[in-house]
């Protein structure tokens, strides 16, 4: 264990005071520590949003890009590098519905990333529109006649495209979080952690107390490998909210399977040898 201190960023947060991201930030900087990892080691990706700032508050390597593209430049950074520990803090709208399409297809890639969706409900720092996890009928800053399209359901969608770590924890519930980031940092592969995380100011419906009163932790009996109960679970909601691992598997990571990258040192520690692109060059001449 290294000191949470390292962790500690000198930029000023401008998220509201009571706001799950706090909570999120911090259970993070406990979780690295409890790691062992030195700043150095780590990179944090994000898109855009409230819960995308978590790069600027936090002291490792940072990469603050797009709405919706946290995943490309993470995937990009452990191909480059695989010893890296590579993370993405985004929102429930930059990573459900702007980068909904990367999501999909990075679980088909499984490359080696942890995925934490900041899950709010609602597009927090453009002032409370719905995101794709709003309930159907909610209102909203836009949708004052109620939210008319279904919700998605982050963890069904998951299991059914194969990720191979799929949780679901709570801001309001340290305890718990810090473990569950643990392992999701620890699984190999793709690891997607679904973190409810209030928005005091534009979502009055899913508050501190509304998750309180349904979340329950999985009992130690629950079977995680078992991809029909996984289902089941992930299917629960308003009369109670499952928290823990829902699903995990042992599968080959995207650079298991491709020899150049599996084999030898990372990418940025081999010396490049133009001479062999020649022959490649040829075809263009
Ligand atoms: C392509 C694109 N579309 C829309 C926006 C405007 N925009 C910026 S942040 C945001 C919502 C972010 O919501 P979410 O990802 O849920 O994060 P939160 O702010 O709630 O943490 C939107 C729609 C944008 N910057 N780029
Ligand atoms: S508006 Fe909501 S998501 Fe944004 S900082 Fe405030 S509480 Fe957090």
């Amino acid at each position: 264990m290294i000191d949470k201190k390292v962790f500690e960023s000198h930029d000023e947060k401008a998220w509201c005071p009571g706001c799950g991201n706090h909570g999120i930030l911090e259970a993070l900087k406990q979780a690295l520590a409890e790691l062992g990892k030195e700043p150095h080691e780590v990179v944090i990706a994000s898109g855009i949003g409230q819960a995308a700032k978590t790069p600027h508050y936090i002291n490792v390597n940072g990469f603050n890009g797009l709405h919706g593209r946290a995943i490309p430049p993470a995937v990009g950074a452990k191909i480059a590098n695989k010893e890296l520990t590579v993370i993405i803090n985004s929102g429930d709208g930059d990573s459900y519905g702007e980068g909904g399409n990367h999501l999909l297809h990075n679980i088909r890639r499984n490359v080696d990333i942890t995925h934490f969706v900041h899950d709010n409900q609602i597009y927090g720092l453009t002032k409370g529109q719905a995101s794709p996890t709003t309930a159907q009928g909610q209102t909203t800053s836009i949708q004052t006649g109620g939210v008319v399209v279904n919700p998605l359901n982050p963890l069904a969608f998951a299991i059914s495209l194969g990720c191979t770590f799929v949780a679901r924890s709570f801001a309001g519930d340290k305890d718990h979080l810090v473990p569950i980031m643990k392992a999701a940092i620890q699984h190999k592969g793709y690891a997607l952690v679904d973190i409810l995380q209030p928005c005091v100011v534009f979502n009055k419906v899913n508050t501190y107390q509304w998750y309180k009163e349904r979340v329950y932790h999985l009992d130690e009996g629950y079977d995680v490998t078992n991809k029909m109960a996984a289902f089941q679970k992930s299917y629960e909601w308003n009369e109670g909210i499952p928290m823990g691992i829902i699903y995990q598997e042992e599968k080959e990571t995207y650079i298991d399977r491709v020899a150049t990258l599996r084999d030898g040192s990372p990418l940025v520690n081999r010396t490049l040898d133009p001479k062999k692109a020649e022959r490649f060059l040829e075809d263009f001449r």
